[in-house]
């Protein structure tokens, strides 16, 4: 007999069957995907059908589907993904270079001349004329012609950390086992989305935009789901959203979404959509995979129906090592580290030498900033060889502070606990 779904496999299964549900009371927006197909879904979910085996995927290499060099010394690869070494950040300044920044595919890397490139802004959302359907389309140089402005932020995917669940808890969770190195923070130059959507003529009844990106639809467990797209609540579009075209004060790298992407700052990367062709302006809620499936927590610790979409991200910290550090005795060293926080600015980071038992407060060097990291430092003199663990524990100015252990969810997201990082004393 083959296995049987994992319990992770069926609380998503019966999640996707509210969903489908909610879909067929007329509650929701599914694009992209025909009635039949959803009918068709439907009938299996509600006769408790076995669920399709989740087919894996080809193994793509991320040589193929990532432009830029990613030297072994610097990066991590995992599929079309590539996750930077924190210890090719040690003595990076504060904002990552744009070779060492992570890159989070869910296909390829698409090739875009910016000449031919346009941005579609369409929905119901914007006040066209009366039974009209009224695309407004942006290019390049309109788009920088705008007033600009520019935001320092990290870019960090929602599951960074989560291989911790795994090697930390002990814990199964589905998706790209990353460490800690799926964050980056540049400074990103572009237009406010707010102006370009008071521009296209944004309604008084718009509540969702979705932005959507160039790159090839992404096919999952055998379905097509369309092009990368996720719903962003208007509220949240209009406060800091830029439609990003700089990095570190160059033109987007075509890893990093050229000619132009979202920038969502303090939430989770898949917000901030790469190589983005078009915008929808909706007057309802809008669902995509992105805001129902995937990026929302399931598990014990969030009931039946999971938690809403996730936005802000998690308080996390960590050391400019790599995993195999190695120290001498007797020597003086100084351990740097970074701590952030989509909620707040870093105000304090403890940092434990020996496994937990006591604990240090560590210099910070860089003031308190949401949604991008602060540096810090503390000196130690290892005494005696063997294997310890390094901890480093951030509290920010929302009052969080990273727990001992974050309650597991069946994607792995949003890891937030102190992780024991292991060195050797020789
Ligand atoms: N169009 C598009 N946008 C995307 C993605 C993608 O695969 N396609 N990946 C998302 C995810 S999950 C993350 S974490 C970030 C990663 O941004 P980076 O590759 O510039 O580091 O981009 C987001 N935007
Ligand atoms: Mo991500």
């Amino acid at each position: 007999m083959p296995p049987g779904p994992r319990p992770a496999d069926r609380h998503e299964a019966a999640y996707d069957r509210r969903r489908l549900r909610q879909w067929l009371a007329g509650d929701a927006k599914a694009e992209g995907v025909s009635r039949r197909h959803l009918l068709t879904l439907l009938a299996a979910a509600g006769a408790g059908a076995a669920l399709p085996a989740l087919a894996p995927a080809p193994a793509a290499h991320a040589a193929d589907t990532i432009v830029k060099p990613l030297p072994a010394e610097a990066f991590v690869r995992h599929g079309t993904n590539a996750e930077t070494r924190w210890e090719a950040l040690r003595g990076t300044g504060y904002h990552t270079p744009n070779e060492l920044f992570f890159v989070r595919n869910h296909t390829s890397t698409p090739l875009i001349d910016a000449d031919g490139w346009r941005l579609r802004l369409w929905g119901d959302g914007l006040r066209g004329t009366p039974g009209q359907d009224r695309p407004v389309e942006f290019g390049y140089d309109d788009l920088r012609a705008l007033p600009s402005v520019s935001r320092v932020a990290f870019v960090e995917c929602a599951g960074n950390g989560r291989g911790n669940y795994a090697t930390q808890q002990g814990q199964t969770v589905s998706g790209t086992p990353w460490g800690l190195g799926a964050i980056g923070v540049a400074r990103w130059r572009g237009v406010r989305l707010g102006d370009v959507l008071r521009r296209a003529g944004l309604s008084s009844y718009a509540v969702d935009v979705q932005p959507r990106g160039l790159d090839a639809e992404y096919v999952s467990g055998g379905e097509n789901l369309g092009r990368v797209r996720r719903p962003l609540p208007l509220v949240k579009a209009l406060d800091d959203v830029i439609l990003a075209h700089e990095m570190n004060g160059e033109p987007l790298p075509p890893d990093h979404g050229h000619p132009v992407r979202v920038l969502v700052p303090s939430w989770v990367g898949i917000a901030s959509i790469k190589w983005v062709g078009d915008i929808e302006v909706s007057a309802e809620p809008l669902y995509s995979p992105w805001n129902t499936t995937f990026y929302r927590l399931f598990g014990s610790a969030y009931g039946e129906t999971g938690s809403a979409p996730i936005g802000v991200q998690a308080l996390k910290s960590a050391f400019e090592l790599g995993p195999d550090a190695t120290f001498r005795a007797g020597e003086g060293q100084v351990l740097h580290g970074r701590s952030w926080s989509g909620a707040g600015g870093v105000t304090r980071v403890e940092v434990s030498t020996d496994g937990g038992a006591h604990w240090r407060t560590a210099a910070l060097h860089d003031p308190p900033r949401t949604g991008a990291w602060s540096r810090w430092s503390l000196p130690w003199r290892p005494t005696a060889p063997g294997t310890t663990h390094l901890l480093a524990r951030a509290t920010d100015t929302a009052g969080r502070t990273q727990p001992e252990t974050t309650p597991h969810n069946t994607q792995g997201y949003l890891f937030d606990a102190v992780v024991r990082h292991r060195v050797t004393v020789v």
